[in-house]
């Protein structure tokens, strides 16, 4: 409705990719936003998934395409098929880990020589709703994350603690991006209002891949959304 009262409304495509150890949560990351649920027992990501979910968010209907890699070190060699031409990256960790802390780091320096384009940064410290097993500081954390120029936040896939705030600061970043930087390979179109009832189509097909996924019990359904794809690739 909003886009047809606004005729300047922007359409916005990007790629983003979520890195990080093996462990840390990305998957649960993605499935909690997109399913808004937490699985104790989601498996292992095997390759990758791909997921897509629309947003609109300050005047623009952002479309993110996004790539959840797995973090097992015998598939450390796709990575690159997957950060790609990517827009954004998720450089997640766990806050009980320092080694996933510093793992985030050694992305953050392949990244810097692989890509070419400005990318937005997005450091996530996940699982800290376990604040008594805290092995990185907030501070340090934040510091790291400032000095690099990327969005920092704690989240927790389990809680839902600030796993929307990131979803949504990662589109406003990348609208910023797509303004300041015109050639940074950033889709932006004029939106087409018409094409909003195909846009709303994308949902049944994703949720038997999120259900194969996540195999579990210990399921909180919070209401559904539309909007939304996932798939697996491997
Ligand atoms: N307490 C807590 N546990 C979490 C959280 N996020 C994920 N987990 C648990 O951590 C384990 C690993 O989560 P995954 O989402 O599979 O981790 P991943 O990063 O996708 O792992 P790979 O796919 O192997 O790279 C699972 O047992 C999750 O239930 C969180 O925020 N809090
Ligand atoms: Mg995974």
């Amino acid at each position: 409705m909003a886009a047809a009262l606004n005729p300047r409304m922007k359409a916005l495509e990007a790629k983003v990719v979520i890195l990080g150890k093996e462990g840390v949560g990305k998957t649960s990351l993605v499935v909690r936003y997109v399913g808004k649920i937490f699985s104790k027992n989601v498996s292992p990501t095997v390759g990758a998934s791909f997921f897509t979910f629309k947003m609109t968010v300050d005047n623009h209907r952002v479309k993110l395409m996004v790539w959840d890699t797995a973090g097992q070190e015998r598939f450390r060699s796709m990575a690159p098929m997957y950060y790609r031409k990517a827009n954004a990256a998720f450089l997640v960790y766990d806050i009980t880990q320092y080694n996933t802390f510093e793992n985030v780091k050694t992305w953050v320096e392949e990244l810097k020589t692989a890509t070419e384009s400005p990318m937005v940064l997005c450091v996530l410290g996940n699982k800290c709703d376990l604040k008594d097993q805290r092995k990185v500081q907030s501070d340090e954390a934040l510091m790291y994350a400032a000095s690099i120029g990327a969005l920092f936040f704690e989240t927790s896939a389990l809680t839902n603690e600030g796993v929307q705030e990131a979803f949504l600061r990662l589109s406003l970043a990348l609208i910023s991006l797509s303004k300041s930087a015109p050639n940074c390979g950033l889709v932006t179109k004029d939106y087409d209002s018409r094409r909003k009832s195909e846009d709303f189509l994308s949902f049944p097909p994703s949720l038997v891949l999120l259900k194969e996924q996540i195999k579990g019990e210990e399921e909180e359904r919070e209401g559904e959304e539309k909007d939304k794809t996932i798939g697996k690739c491997c």
